[in-house]
């Protein structure tokens, strides 16, 4: 990789983009599909056990054929990239860090040398990603066989993940995805939010001396989770029967364990860092971290062999990331068409759309996985004056499984001003399989793929409209047209998998955490570092004392907050005195 990029709308490979876009911009998928029998088949890529059917996007061959030389530009760099991710150099450069989660789902056996060190053995001279897996499957076998006890004797039976960000959007996914393969004798709640109602919802019911809590923070300072995890000790500690100093350290080591890069913060919290701490490294970013000790929750759910085949599926995708031509790569092809709909058509919305309840927490996962990695504008490589980007970067991600969307906002993908360019996600077997249940789930996906991108036109919808005058006795309206048709022309992918289990899972991940960093890599970001979340977090620590008095200056020049401020400490102040 050269030290500086030109911009990258200045580069020969964008500008054909930018050329044949104004020829084929206004290409209709209906036309597409009619006048070539081969698009689908053309358009799609099986590998892995996924099947990526890509032919309902407004690309022709040529489209392309354009966006993977974009792909292969020297001055991009992107292959140069993949191999500097997956060998451990330090590509997250405003950190100073190798990004190396995927080390943590290496399943070839082979070292992996970063600094001099086999990272899969040790790191920095502690224990590196293979020890501290087997500490966490021997862990998890020892929950499941109910064989790890609590203060009284009792079994440990709830299992609550103090976390947030990365440390609970991963597991909390996953453990919900995979929840048929789980152990039902054991509960499982995530609590992240410093709304207090969190915890004492996630805490209803549960008997303190059945719970595990497992406090997931890799720095261990983050505000949230500490005052979570500092709540959560003392509600332990308030159901023991003789509250001695011994008493609690008893129970503080049967009932908390820690997953941290942050030994000296778990110790000063009370939790043994040699017995209870599950450590991962700094060159696991949070919302990589799945795949670490993060993943305690779902290795203690679905047990060790299937949260090692969780893993072993997103090895295979690290494989065919790295060794499948582009034009035969899903994460490539995956991040290419989006950049086509970002950057040229203007499309910024994008919709994540599992067709399986079990994925109900997919696109939120998705949407930090995309967000906070690729919402950013400051540029990695910049040529000296051109620091920010001058094009479109990261785009909102949102969803919710069908069939549910369908009957919410499928409205607006189907004939809103917007076009939002979606993700369709399904599975050919269910793993409920309920009377025609699923025929009819899968029937629903494919239906709204066709509508998005072939439509209805306005002679067929007034075509339509007739017959149903005729049936009904109703009197035709030709106003009524307009309402009734469909633009179409709206692109889609659509992926499919044969079941959702947990090599399947971790296909799914892999495949969105490349297509992400491919996106990074040709927008010229870092799509490792989160900055962006700092400035929200600084200010909320200065506001906090203003909220907690009663009165004195607030500190802030804003009117605006000013305001809120005091409009709360009036709001606040009888209810604060009546406590006390
Ligand atoms: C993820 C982010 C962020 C992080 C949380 C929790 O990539 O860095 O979501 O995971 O802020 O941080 P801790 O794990 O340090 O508590």
């Amino acid at each position: 990789m050269s030290e500086s990029r030109r911009k990258l709308t200045a580069l020969p490979e964008w500008q054909a983009l930018v050329e044949h876009f104004r020829e084929v911009k206004d290409l209709h998928l209906r036309n597409l599909f009619r006048e070539d029998p081969g698009r689908a088949e053309r358009f799609s890529i099986e590998d892995c056990g996924i099947f990526l059917d890509f032919s309902k996007n407004r690309i022709t061959d040529r489209t392309l054929e354009l966006l993977l030389r974009l792909a292969e530009s020297r001055e991009i760099g992107l292959r140069e990239a993949i191999e500097a991710m997956l060998t451990g150099q330090p590509i997250n450069a405003t950190e100073g860090r190798a990004v190396l989660h995927t080390a943590l789902r290496n399943r070839s056996a082979t070292p992996l040398i970063v600094n001099g060190e086999d990272v899969m053995q040790s790191v920095k001279g502690g224990p590196g990603v293979l020890p501290v897996l087997e500490k966490v499957c021997r862990f998890a076998q020892q929950i499941r066989q109910l064989e790890r006890r609590g203060w009284s004797g009792k079994p440990i039976r709830n299992i609550v993940n103090i976390g947030i960000g990365g440390s609970d959007l991963g597991p909390a996914m996953a453990v919900e995805a995979l929840r048929p393969y789980s152990d039902r004798r054991l509960t499982f709640r995530f609590v992240s939010n410093i709304d207090g109602s969190h915890l004492a919802e996630a805490l209803q019911g549960l008997d303190p001396a059945e719970t595990l809590f497992i406090v997931a923070s890799k720095t261990f300072t983050t505000l949230e989770t500490t005052a979570n995890a500092v709540a959560a000790r003392q509600w332990l500690f308030s159901s023991l029967p003789n509250r001695s100093p011994q008493a609690e350290r008893e129970a503080l080591a049967k009932h908390f364990v820690a997953v941290s890069a942050n030994p000296q913060r778990v110790a000063e919290f009370g939790i043994d860092p040699d017995e209870n701490l599950f450590l991962f490294w700094d060159w696991v970013g949070g919302r990589y971290s799945v795949w670490s000790a993060i993943g305690l929750p779902l290795a203690i759910a679905v047990g060790p062999e299937n949260f090692l085949a969780f893993l072993d599926g997103a090895w295979q995708i690290d494989e065919h990331f790295r060794r499948r031509p582009f034009r035969q790569n899903i994460p490539v092809i995956l991040a290419l068409l989006g950049i086509w709909y970002i950057n040229f058509f203007g499309f910024h919305s994008y919709a994540v759309l599992p067709y399986c309840q079990l994925l109900v927490r997919f696109p939120a996962y998705l949407q930090q996985l995309d967000m906070e990695s690729n919402g950013k504008q400051a540029r990695l490589r910049p040529i000296q004056g051109e620091e920010f980007v001058q094009w479109s970067t990261g785009p909102v991600v949102w969803g919710e499984p069908g069939t549910n969307g369908q009957h919410a906002f499928f409205q607006l993908l189907h004939q809103g001003t917007e076009i939002i360019p979606c993700d369709f996600i399904g599975f050919a077997e269910s793993v409920y399989p309920l009377k025609d249940h699923h025929a009819k789930l899968l029937a629903n996906l494919v239906a709204q793929t066709e509508a998005l991108a072939i439509g209805k036109t306005e002679a067929e919808a007034e075509r339509e409209l007739r017959q149903e005058c005729e049936r009904t006795g109703m009197p035709f309206r030709r106003d009524l047209v307009p309402h009734r048709f469909f633009p179409g022309n709206r692109p889609s992918n659509t992926l499919l998998a044969e079941r959702l289990d947990p090599p399947t899972l971790g296909k799914l991940i892999a495949i969105y955490e490349h297509k992400v960093f491919v996106q990074g890599v040709i927008w010229d970001i870092n799509s490792f570092d989160q900055f962006g979340v700092e400035l929200g977090k600084q200010l909320a620590s200065r506001l906090l004392p203003a909220i907690e008095q009663a009165d004195g200056p607030i500190p802030s020049e804003n009117s605006s907050t000013r305001q809120l401020i005091s409009w709360i400490r009036r709001h606040r102040q009888p209810k604060s005195e009546g406590a006390a």
